[in-house]
């Protein structure tokens, strides 16, 4: 297992290419963005500076640390031989970036391969995460983290709300591309809007966890997310002091993400299965 020490100095890399990063989406930004593509679905769109942004985040983790692996929404694995993998999102929020919504983030979270935690299944982080950063390049918030270091944003300790009972929680959440996979989200929303002070709808899986970590929302919860939407945001979440569980109370993976301070998490949990989930 890597040291403390070197989780942060892994962190402090990962800030300063979200930084480079996110100056230059927001830049390009500016000169105007269309779709380049769709992927999954007509209105799962990728842009120019969606690829763009991840070619200069793979560059800069290259030129820095040439042994290392990547995983990225918008591009082939690198694989690596160094057992660490960095998991990049370049623009999480794609649809708020293309219609100009200040809610998207560059997300960059760096796993050590193997070790107990390997077994997490598609969309699940292959391993233990060290560090996590996600950036807002509009707002210019940074939430960040390393393993067992706490999470902070421009050098405020974040931390979860605590003591919030299911029906005063304000819990985010998020929908799928694929018009059957909505229709079933709807369908669990509709069981859990009527217990829960209010549903956000954010429509980014990494700012929804820095918001959590912030304490801005109460809980998060999403179905069908990759590992590069959560990775930063789940390590700053649980760093914050959330539990953070996926399918049957399992780690967190592209079947579900659950997160909220510990006895909203149960709460929580326990509703998504009477609305049918397997939480
Ligand atoms: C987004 C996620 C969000 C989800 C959106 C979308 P993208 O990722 O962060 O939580 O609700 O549908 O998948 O596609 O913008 O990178």
């Amino acid at each position: 297992m890597t040291s403390a020490a070197a989780s942060a100095d892994l962190l402090e890399l990962a800030h300063g290419i979200a930084v480079r990063a996110g100056a230059f989406a927001l830049e390009a930004r500016g000169h105007g963005v269309s779709v380049a593509a769709t992927k999954s679905t007509p209105t799962d769109v990728v842009t120019a500076v969606d690829r763009d942004t991840e070619a200069l985040i793979r560059s800069l983790i290259l030129d820095a640390r040439p042994h290392d692996g990547i995983v990225g929404e918008e591009d082939a694995a690198h694989i690596g031989t160094s057992g660490l993998d960095w998991i990049v999102d370049p623009i999480d929020g794609t649809v708020n970036f293309l219609y100009g919504i200040p809610s998207w983030a560059v997300s960059i979270g760096v796993a050590e391969r193997g070790g107990a935690d390997a077994a997490s299944g598609p969309g699940g982080i292959e391993g233990t995460t060290l560090a996590g950063v996600v950036l807002n390049p509009v707002s210019g918030e940074l939430s960040e983290a390393s393993l067992g270091g706490g999470a902070s944003s421009a050098g405020r300790r974040l931390a979860v709300n605590d003591g919030v009972p299911l029906h005063q929680a304000l819990v985010a959440t998020g929908f799928g591309y694929a018009t059957d996979v909505r229709r079933r989200q709807a369908e669990v929303l509709l069981g859990v809007l009527p217990e829960v002070r209010d549903i956000r709808r954010i429509g980014s899986a990494a700012l929804d966890l820095a918001a959590l970590a912030a304490g801005r929302l109460d809980a998060y919860y999403e179905r069908g997310l990759n590992a590069w939407d959560h990775a930063a945001g789940g390590l700053i979440a649980r760093e914050a002091g959330a539990v953070v569980t996926g399918p049957r109370g399992g780690r967190e993976n592209s079947e579900l993400l659950v997160a909220a301070a510990p006895g909203l998490h149960a709460e929580l949990v326990a509703l998504l299965r009477r609305a049918g989930v397997d939480a």
